[in-house]
């Protein structure tokens, strides 16, 4: 799957009122501007064109721009954020998706945050989480079906925030997965890289052109994915993080 364009959005001052469970300290706004910046670098020198956006105020956690949509070949689904706070984030992102792809839009009473859709080739696994709900997820599944696509549900009710907080695709029929989910029969079909424990926020990252784009200060998981001979871009996301967000969350790549 090769990409070449992004969408991101700046985070605004307001970023530490966003929804976080982490207990990390406070986030710094400096810091988290340079992350985001070198985070956009990152996916340049990867060949992606991005389209940043300016911050949204009033929305927080406006910057994880990948839960307010789902983009693939043929069409962008606007999604409808799970949590209430973040209502609205995804009619800001429409009208620019519109400029790449047709609409096609999650309804009431549906909820669905992009972070619960990891795409394979040309299926979608679909997370069914506190914030993705059973109709939601259905919605999108009819709407991928349309064009050609397959999926399946995978709850992690009670488990991670998002499904792909907690596995990644490593290209092939490779997953990164943490171990709670590693014995789920929708992933039977994949050769699995266990995420340790202990470097849990690791597991959310992102394939980008055939690199690796995961968070610095996680070396188990590194040296297992180096082991695999995949390039790696390593980017601090300590800030993100301190807000529950991964790398994945703070791009849509079509
Ligand atoms: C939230 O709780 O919605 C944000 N603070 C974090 C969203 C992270 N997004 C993602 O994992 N796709």
């Amino acid at each position: 799957m090769k990409f070449s364009k992004a969408v991101v959005r700046l985070p605004g001052e307001d970023f530490a009122q966003g929804i976080t469970e982490a207990d990390l300290g406070a986030p710094d706004y400096g810091t988290l501007l340079a992350q985001h910046a070198s985070y956009v670098e990152g996916l340049r020198s990867l060949g992606v064109e991005v389209t940043v956006l300016e911050a949204l105020p009033g929305f927080p956690d406006a910057y994880f721009v990948e839960d307010a949509a789902v983009i693939f070949a043929e069409a962008a689904v606007i999604a409808r954020p799970g949590a209430q706070a973040r209502r609205g984030e995804e009619d800001a992102i429409a009208p620019v998706l519109e400029q790449f792809r047709p609409l096609e839009r999650i309804a009431s009473p549906g909820t669905l945050d992009g972070g619960d859709v990891l795409m394979v080739e040309r299926h979608f696994f679909i997370g069914l989480s506190g914030r993705t709900n059973l109709d939601g997820a259905q919605q999108l599944g009819r709407i991928v079906e349309k064009y050609g696509y397959t999926w399946t549900p995978v709850s992690v009710e009670g488990g991670p925030l998002h499904l792909k907080s907690s596995v990644s695709w490593l290209g092939e029929q490779r997953l990164l997965i943490s171990p709670a989910l590693a014995g789920c029969r929708e992933f039977a079909a994949f050769e699995k890289v266990l995420c340790d424990p202990s470097e849990e926020y690791a597991a959310n990252l992102i394939m980008v052109n055939g690199t690796v784009v995961m968070a610095t200060g996680f070396p188990l998981t590194r040296a297992q994915i180096e082991a695999l001979g995949l390039p790696v871009l390593a980017l601090e996301a300590s800030e993100p993080r301190k807000m529950d967000g991964g790398l994945s969350c703070m791009s849509l790549r079509f």
